[in-house]
């Protein structure tokens, strides 16, 4: 085994602007409108579809019957957790040329010497369709934690995001400091899914994010953010991926026995740049999905 051994280096072009760039790092978000073309929305829309349907192998999820319409399928998922593990067409949009690009200017913009190589190891698809709740204050960081404050999520919009159907809300330049605040499970079940709730901060300075349909949104790991419940009739589609730094080892999802300090989880994808881990290999990715689960759906579960 050869310890130096990079992967191939991944070229990636350049797509915002410098100014762009300094309003990621003050702020910890940007948005980026229009950045997906038409067919690539429907192309994610329509596997949204495949995958709502159970439409390819996995082991912990069945197909749904035939006769199971669309709308239904889509009706009782708020997210899928993982789904380029099983979807090359996700798998493909992780690796979308644009949106690697500008991740290779952003991701690790705050540090000095960065070489823009960038890595994924998360994907997440919401449909969150009417009256499905929204994700209380966290910030990304508290779940993936790099070494060097790297995360970042691409969050890619599939409908128009309003504050009716359960936009992101953020607090610019919360980030900053490079604080992870506590904690604690939130009593508010209506407006917010089961995951808890982080505290201890002011949140006035609270905004929305609303975009229209094809915008990217960026934003960092240590951002304080939440998206409240649709109040809406219309699906808020959005696929989000996270990537770091790919200099970062990744103590994630650690092992028996590993070792916060060496442990690196490496069932990732390199997107940008060079991989300097690359000679430990890469873990495949399980033939499996996550779903998220909420009040909404609980209360369906009950009815029926
Ligand atoms: O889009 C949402 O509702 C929440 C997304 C989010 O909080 C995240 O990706 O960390």
């Amino acid at each position: 085994m050869n310890l130096m051994q990079r992967s191939e280096y991944i070229e990636t072009p350049k797509i915002v602007s410098d100014d762009q760039v300094k309003f990621y790092v003050e702020n910890g978000y940007l948005v980026v409108p229009d950045l997906m073309a038409e067919n690539e929305i429907e192309e994610l829309r329509q596997d949204t579809i495949t995958l709502a349907h159970g439409g390819y192998p996995c082991e912990n999820r069945e197909s749904f019957p035939e006769d199971v319409s669309d709308d239904e399928a889509l009706q009782n998922i708020l997210c899928i957790h993982q789904p380029h593990y099983i979807s090359p067409v996700i798998e493909k949009y992780v690796k979308h040329s644009k949106i690697c690009g500008i991740l290779s200017q952003l991701t690790a913009a705050h540090l000095p010497y960065w070489d823009g190589s960038v890595k994924c190891m998360q994907s997440m698809l919401f449909v969150k369709p009417a009256n499905f709740q929204g994700q209380a204050w966290h910030q990304d960081e508290i779940y993936i934690p790099t070494r060097d404050r790297s995360l970042i999520g691409a969050w890619i919009a599939l409908d128009d995001a309003t504050i009716e159907n359960g936009c992101l809300w953020v607090i610019p330049g919360s980030h900053r400091s490079g604080y992870l605040y506590p904690q604690r499970a939130h009593n508010n079940p209506d407006e917010f899914d089961f995951a808890e709730e982080s505290y201890g901060f002011d949140e006035s300075g609270e905004v929305p994010v609303e975009v229209s349909t094809g915008t990217l949104v960026f934003f960092n790991g240590y951002l304080l953010h939440r998206s409240r419940k649709n109040r809406s009739q219309v699906y808020r589609r959005v696929l989000v991926n996270h990537y770091c730094n790919t200099w970062s080892l990744l103590p994630w999802r650690l092992k028996e026995g590993e070792r916060p300090a060496s442990a690196d989880y490496r069932c990732v994808i390199p997107v940008a740049g060079t991989d300097p881990y690359a000679w430990k290999g890469y873990e495949p990715p399980p033939r499996s999905v996550g779903l998220r689960t909420c009040k909404a759906i609980s209360d369906k579960a009950a009815e029926a």
